[in-house]
């Protein structure tokens, strides 16, 4: 509707029962006192903080059968899924404030439905250091948020992968994986197999973020919904310590700067999930803080107007 605002509908998802650590519950208002309100109020949008979603606790136990809190984790997904399958439906755009990231089967489940529906193609940008294609017969540990893509992609318990009301949620096509640096052996496999689109590290080391942005954008049209995964590990360590497995050797400052810029310049950016935040392990909410300023490029934040470049 021309003239009326764009609004986005904040949704907080204060869990960590995915996770190795704890910590990423407090993920949520971390990113509120970070500011993320108001840097989204001042690129013009309306935004709607729909508070946190209230699931179960971490009861910290052992993995059984391959998962680690499989029941919590089911829980919270379902709570994710219709929270996020809501807001789409009412004409916002949804952010999902993790949270640990086995959260985005709750909330790519949302989104593959209301494409479904609408009759939209979809594209998933994956932006982590992992590429969380863990099974349960794959993973190393037995935490979810280590198999969320495999589970849309129809690899995973039914209650998790069924969650869109389609197995599977997605295929393998529709997903652009940015930054990767950390795959286990069996899981490599996998992703090799399933034939995921990688733009691994050493992609981005030698053609350089701007070129891998491109192919990773190509195909993109008026009818796609472009849903942004983005786990704050995908940054660089040394200026996001706040996470709980970090991996040397992400996208710099001015790399992940010119990531969010081009996603925020096809005007395509329809949902998002900011998953992995772990306040208990930053430095003066610095990573927080980081991701809102990130955040406001992805929403067409620039220093000066565009100018066409060759
Ligand atoms: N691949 C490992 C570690 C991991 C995946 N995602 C995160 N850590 N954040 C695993 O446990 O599946
Ligand atoms: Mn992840
Ligand atoms: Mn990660």
């Amino acid at each position: 509707r021309p003239g009326e605002k764009k609004s986005v509908a904040l949704i907080g998802a204060p869990t960590d029962a995915g996770a190795a650590d704890r910590g990423s519950s407090m993920g949520p208002e971390a990113l509120r006192v970070a500011g993320l309100r108001e840097a989204l109020a001042a690129r013009g949008l309306q935004v709607h903080d729909r508070g946190n979603l209230n699931g179960p606790g971490n009861p910290w136990q052992l993995p059984v059968e391959g998962y680690r809190h499989l029941t919590e984790v089911i829980e919270w997904n379902r709570l994710v899924h219709d929270a996020m399958y809501a807001a789409l439906r009412e004409g916002h755009l949804p952010i999902l404030l993790g949270g640990d990231h086995c959260l985005a089967i709750g909330s790519i489940s949302a989104v593959a439905r209301h494409c479904r529906e609408r009759g939209k193609k979809l594209r998933v940008f994956w932006l982590d250091a992992h590429a969380d294609f863990n099974t349960r017969e794959l993973s190393p540990s037995g935490n979810i948020h280590g198999m969320p893509v495999a589970c849309l992609c129809g690899f995973g318990p039914a209650q998790l992968s069924e969650l869109s009301g389609q197995k599977p949620a997605i295929e393998p096509s529709v997903i652009r994986q940015i930054g990767i640096r950390s795959v286990d052996p069996p899981e490599k496999r996998f992703v090799h197999e399933q034939g995921l689109e990688v733009f691994d590290m050493r992609y981005i080391d030698e053609v350089g973020m701007r070129q891998t942005m491109e192919q990773a954008l190509l195909g993109l049209d008026e009818d796609t919904h472009l849903h942004v995964s983005f786990d704050v590990d995908f940054l660089d360590p040394e200026i996001a310590p706040g996470v709980g497995t970090t991996i040397p050797g992400g996208p710099s400052y001015r790399e992940a700067q010119l990531c969010m810029e081009m996603i925020a310049d096809t005007g395509r950016l329809s949902s998002l999930d900011v998953m992995e935040l772990n306040p208990a392990l930053d430095v003066r909410n610095k990573t927080a803080l980081l991701a809102v300023d990130l955040i406001e490029s992805l929403f067409g934040k620039s220093t000066l107007m565009r100018r066409a470049v060759p």
